[in-house]
């Protein structure tokens, strides 16, 4: 058992982002056992769970003649137009199946402002708008997260990131995260990681 001051973050494990989801990320779905495993060693467990509504500013449908993965510019800067993907109550949205979600403390819920994407679990694109799970993990006692889930390039990389900055100690199980590598994101993600202090295991 992990000291209490260690929390997991388990972003997104979530169908659609595994094989046969609306945003499938290859080999998605090879992370659950072993988050499984680990779950057990910690005291404070969080999931994440993207959770959009239908008419999500970032998903192409809503967008008429964008592609998916194209880029368009919001309020708050670039962002990529995804296949529409984890709109509330689907089964797309819903925790893979294997994950065993029972020991888990909280599920943080976020993308859910129709104007506004959230990759990470910490912070909307804005990077100012709080989710409130900097306020749960601190007055949980944790200052070490470990992260692990979906996607390493997306939602993982940027809760690290903003985990670093507001001065968890962070690691990054790379072994428990897949990604979607859309043109260099998963280079790009890694340099800024490990630029920014965080533990890539
Ligand atoms: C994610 C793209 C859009 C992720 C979520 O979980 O990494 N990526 N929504
Ligand atoms: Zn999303």
């Amino acid at each position: 058992m992990r000291p209490e001051t260690e929390a997991l973050i388990m972003i997104d494990v979530q169908n659609d982002f595994c094989p046969g989801g609306a945003l499938a990320v290859a080999g998605g779905d090879q992370i659950v056992p072993g988050i499984n495993d680990l779950m057990g060693q910690f005291a404070v467990k969080v999931l994440t769970q993207d959770w959009h509504p239908a008419d999500h500013a970032s998903f192409a449908a809503n967008h008429p003649g964008a592609a998916p993965f194209s880029l368009t510019d919001m309020p708050y800067g670039p962002q990529v137009l995804w296949p529409t993907h984890c709109v509330q109550g689907s089964d797309g949205a819903a925790f893979h199946p294997g994950l065993r979600t029972d020991p888990a403390d909280l599920i943080i819920r976020k993308g859910f402002r129709t104007g506004i994407d959230s990759y990470s679990a910490f912070f909307e694109n804005d990077r100012v708008t709080p989710t409130g799970l900097e306020g749960y993990l601190k007055s949980r006692g944790a200052t070490r997260l470990v992260l692990c889930g979906l996607a390493t390039d997306f939602c993982v990389a940027y809760s690290a990131l903003d985990a670093a900055r507001l001065g968890f100690a962070v690691t990054v199980r790379m072994d428990l995260c897949r990604a979607i590598d859309l043109d260099g994101s998963l280079a790009a993600a890694r340099d800024q990681m490990l630029a920014a202090g965080v533990t890539l295991a």
